[in-house]
């Protein structure tokens, strides 16, 4: 149940025990900051969008349909942080972190929630010694309207440990996430989990932007059925040479029209994102397998193919 309240009972900064800063004030954050307790959780403001008032409003509808007006508090400081989630844009996500990471504590988790993969990996590599998890998760939200967030279906949420000193903290990130009451879990083996979220955001998201349709109107579409078995040739030959465990074709097929189907009226993120003049996650997802693929020696002629066409319909979008 979102929690519509602020907290009766605000320690020092506005928050109760469990501090949780989430920096990344779009769809998926204000989720989270909304199902979380109220006193527990802040937002950060981004150095170069100082907020205008102390306080972010918003309405979210949930799950079941109904709405709750949401107050949440644009955080002062971060000193006394128990986590920080960065729900940021994935091409965002370094540049935001390193604006504000020296305010948190040295053993304060940091848990990515970003699409696609390359980001985690970039943040993982630049701040190793600082503990840092990635979470894969299956709910839906949207923002039809800057103050307004859509809980479009339930999902669940697995987050596991990047770095070594990340390695003991799952079960304390569970605990403070699980008071949102969505379904959190632990995953020891979170690479896979986000390869896999990422093979169906592949097969699904560059075609929803480019034929400018919903989920579910790929699935007849030429440009869908001309290309989607190369491109799971693509990804199940590079998830092989990545080390991690085979998938062939036709099951990397198999998913990405199932979930097509089960979101068939779904826009897409990334056809969300290029309606609202945002750039794509294109190069963390398609992108990503066509960069790992050439490191590799393999060829991925039909993920650069989507990548191409989908920064051309957002020339702004450079790596
Ligand atoms: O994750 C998604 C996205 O839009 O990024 C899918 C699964 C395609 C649902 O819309």
């Amino acid at each position: 149940m979102p929690s519509s309240r602020t907290s009766s009972n605000p320690s020092q900064s506005g928050l109760e025990d469990d501090r949780i800063a989430i920096l990344g004030a779009g769809a998926l954050g204000r989720l989270w900051a909304a199902y979380l307790p109220a006193g527990t959780t802040g937002f950060v403001p981004r150095n170069a969008s100082a907020p205008s008032s102390f306080k972010l409003n918003y309405h979210l509808e949930d799950d079941n349909g109904r709405e709750h007006a949401i107050v949440r508090p644009w955080l002062t400081g971060l000193s006394g942080t128990t986590l920080l989630l960065a729900t940021t844009k994935a091409g965002d996500t370094l540049d935001a972190l390193a604006d504000i990471i020296d305010q948190l504590p040295d053993t304060c988790p940091i848990v990515l929630f970003q699409n696609g993969l390359g980001s985690q990996q970039a943040v993982a590599e630049r701040w190793p010694w600082r503990p840092i998890l990635a979470a894969s998760t299956t709910e839906a939200a949207n923002r039809p309207a800057p103050d307004r967030v859509v809980h479009a279906a339930r999902g669940h949420t697995w987050v596991g440990a990047l770095t070594d000193s990340a390695a003991g903290l799952t079960a304390t990130v569970i605990r403070q996430l699980s008071r949102s009451g969505l379904e959190v879990r632990g995953e020891a083996r979170i690479l896979e989990r986000l390869w896999g979220k990422l093979a169906v955001n592949a097969g699904i998201n560059p075609f929803t932007a480019i034929l400018d349709c919903r989920n579910g109107d790929i699935l007849e579409s030429s440009l869908f059925l001309d290309h989607i078995d190369a491109l799971c040739e693509e990804l199940a030959r590079l998830i092989t040479a990545e080390g991690l465990p085979a998938h062939s074709p036709r099951e990397l097929r198999d998913d990405i029209e199932r979930v097509a189907r089960n979101t068939s009226a779904n826009t897409s993120s990334m056809r969300g994102d290029f309606q609202g003049g945002r750039a794509t996650e294109i190069d963390y997802i398609n992108g990503h397998v066509a960069r790992r693929s050439r490191e590799l020696g393999l060829d991925a002629p039909v993920n650069q193919m989507l990548t191409d066409r989908v920064k051309a319909l957002a020339p702004h979008q450079d790596l």
